[in-house]
């Protein structure tokens, strides 16, 4: 007779940190997924006794490798790369490549466990994957980029394809990195196809990625605030980053009619208190897409700005706080300081942006709480529509592609409520994320066997 008795969250873990030494964001990624799926498995024997959850957080695989290049002095770099291949029950591995000093093992490991119920919350058919490399683009020439982003794919080349893996872009790689990638591949195998999402538009990607994830985060937030009868038209938001996600992020919002306070890089943070229209956004647009420059420049552009060097922008006070930038930067005093403020509603545009404590006191709190890999998932969902694309050799126009994330962003809230409503009406949106990612891709591996 297998057995069927659930592990309890401690004992679980602890097998987990045995087996992945060192490897904390790893574990904080499967101890927050774990929480809720634990007590859901108790109910339904049949995911426990095929040990599904324990399956899922041991990836497929992780390939590593070593990636020289040559600066434009003549220096050689030894750098690592890394493609770690979650779990395909419901479709290639799909996920992001990330280029940061920061990448390790660890992150890439939670990344790719995270992508695979994101994936799964969109409805369409990919799996979950992450890659990257602790190459920091930052303050290379382009011809640099191109020479690391060459040598990578010479030997990422071999473990993806449009129906095995196709990556897309996050931190730190972008459409220029996307290009040298994918010329690359196409110069290696011969063939044109849709092995990477993120495309520019004249070789195959689709109109909206760009800013499909922080418009999707803004759609998800507006769905969560219906929920709860109110609107977004005249709140005041706080968001992080000044990336791809947080300036679309930041431009969907102005266009819903929130006044947004603030932006950052890892420097530090701008408050506007003005708010920063459409106008001054177009400007950040230009600073951070064209120029490569440092947000800091915005406070010596706009008179009333202030620079905060070395902070967060969590202590200023808002309606709603869009953490967009990277894993654990808003702390449990952070989460505090919200809180204190009467802050409304918290969505992640960032991966597991709230630490362990942060996003507990959140999920105690009864504000409204949008995890990750539900709000910021119409990305990798517009990713999905490019492949669409790609297969049918078409191109779709904007207005279709926005109704189609506007719908998908829907059907993720749905699906999160209807999870994560308890009996008084509240939903706890990380427990329905949770539950509702878990349940499609257990369904499939149980229909596989054992494997
Ligand atoms: P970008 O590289 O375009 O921008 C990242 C932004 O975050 C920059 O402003 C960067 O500042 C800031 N940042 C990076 N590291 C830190 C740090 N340690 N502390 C403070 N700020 C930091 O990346 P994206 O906008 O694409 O990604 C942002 C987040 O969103 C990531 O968590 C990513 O995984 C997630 N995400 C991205 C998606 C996408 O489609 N691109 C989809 C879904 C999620 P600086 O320039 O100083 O480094
Ligand atoms: O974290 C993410 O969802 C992404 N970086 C986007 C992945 C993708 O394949 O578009």
């Amino acid at each position: 007779m297998a057995n069927t008795d659930v592990p309890d969250l401690d004992t679980f873990l602890e097998g987990l940190r045995k087996r992945n030494p060192g490897q904390e964001e790893f574990a904080q990624a499967v101890g927050e997924v774990a929480e809720d799926i634990l007590p859901f498995i108790a109910d339904n024997e049949n995911y426990q006794e095929a040990e599904i959850l324990r399956r899922l957080a041991e990836p497929d695989r992780v390939v590593s490798f070593r990636v020289c290049w040559e600066d434009d002095d003549g220096n050689i770099h030894v750098e690592r790369g890394w493609r770690v291949q979650n779990n395909n029950a419901i479709g290639p591995y799909k996920g992001g490549l990330r280029f940061s000093e920061s990448v390790t093992e660890s992150v890439l490991k939670f990344l790719a466990f995270e992508q695979t119920f994101k994936n799964s919350l969109t409805g369409l058919p990919m799996g979950g994957g992450k890659g990257g490399s602790n190459f920091n683009p930052k303050g290379k020439s382009d011809r640099e980029v191109m020479r690391f982003c060459q040598s990578f794919m010479t030997e990422l080349y071999r473990h993806i394809g449009p129906s095995v893996d196709v990556p897309a872009g996050d931190i730190g790689v972008g459409s220029r990195e996307i290009g040298y990638l994918f010329g690359q591949y196409k110069r290696i195998t011969g063939r044109w196809e849709g092995v990477l999402t993120g495309k520019a538009l004249e070789y195959g990607g689709s109109r909206l990625r760009t800013e499909a994830t922080g418009y999707g985060v803004v759609y998800f937030l507006r769905e969560m605030l219906k929920n709860a009868d109110e609107e977004l038209d005249g709140k005041t938001a706080v968001v992080s980053g000044s990336g791809n996600v947080a300036l679309y992020a930041a431009q969907k919002l102005i266009d819903c009619g929130a006044k947004v306070l603030t932006l950052s890089d890892s420097d530090g943070f701008v408050h506007d208190p003005d708010g920063i229209d459409a106008e001054k956004l177009d400007w950040v647009m230009k600073l951070k897409l064209e120029r490569r420059g440092r947000i800091s420049e915005y406070a010596d552009e706009f008179d009333g700005a202030e620079y905060h060097e070395g902070n967060a922008p969590w202590h200023v006070d808002c309606d709603i706080a869009l953490p967009c930038a990277t894993q654990n930067e808003l702390d449990d005093d952070a989460a505090k300081a919200l809180l204190d403020n009467d802050v409304m509603a918290v969505v992640e545009g960032a991966n597991m942006p709230s630490t362990r404590d942060a996003a507990k006191r959140f999920r105690k709190s009864d504000i409204l709480f949008g995890p990750a890999k539900a709000a910021n998932a119409g990305g990798v969902a517009v990713s999905g529509l490019e492949m669409t694309q790609n297969s049918q050799r078409m191109s779709w126009e904007c207005d279709k592609l926005d109704d189609m994330l506007t719908q998908l962003m829907a059907e993720i809230h749905e699906k999160c409520r209807s999870d994560g409503e308890s009996d008084d009406g509240a939903v706890d949106y990380v427990r329905g994320a949770n539950i509702a990612g878990f349940r499609k891709v257990a369904d499939a591996m149980l229909d596989f066997g054992v494997m």
